[in-house]
């Protein structure tokens, strides 16, 4: 009788791990997909590009420096002469909206973000875009 009932348990107990188990398989089979459908649909180096206004190589060295110091950016190269801010980014830990107003904050409007008068004021005399006077200057 005490070892039947023993051994009852003991089945039970094992039919319990078994489906215990099944249900974790059927889990980490879930959790597998969904992951990897993220790593598909999010690139770690998605490639974009951003207009951005400036007029100097000090305008470059602050519209870099900006974007490479939001976190995910891997590489960033403005083009003075097409206002072109080409981007290297990981998708999973930053976007463009994001690259944008990190630039539009250091005084630079963006396609996306326009500086505040604040911030744009903030900028050396030199690299005045908004200024007519000053883009001329520059383009001798
Ligand atoms: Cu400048």
């Amino acid at each position: 009788m005490a070892l039947s009932l023993e051994r009852s348990i003991t089945q039970d107990y094992v039919i319990e791990l078994i489906k215990q188990h099944k249900r974790m398989k059927h889990i980490i089979t879930i959790l597998m997909l969904s992951l990897m459908s993220l790593g598909y649909s999010q690139n770690k180096n998605a490639k974009a590009s951003l207009e951005v206004d400036g007029v100097c190589g000090m305008c470059k060295a602050r519209i870099e420096k900006a974007a490479i110091r939001t976190k995910g950016v891997k590489s960033a190269v403005w083009n003075v002469d097409t206002h072109e801010l080409k981007l290297i980014y990981d998708e999973r830990k930053t976007n463009l909206d994001s690259i944008s107003k990190k630039i539009a904050a250091v005084g630079h409007d963006t396609k996306l973000y326009k500086a505040t008068d604040e911030a744009y004021n903030a900028v050396d005399p030199c690299c005045k875009y908004r200024d007519e006077q000053v883009v001329k200057d520059h383009q001798n």
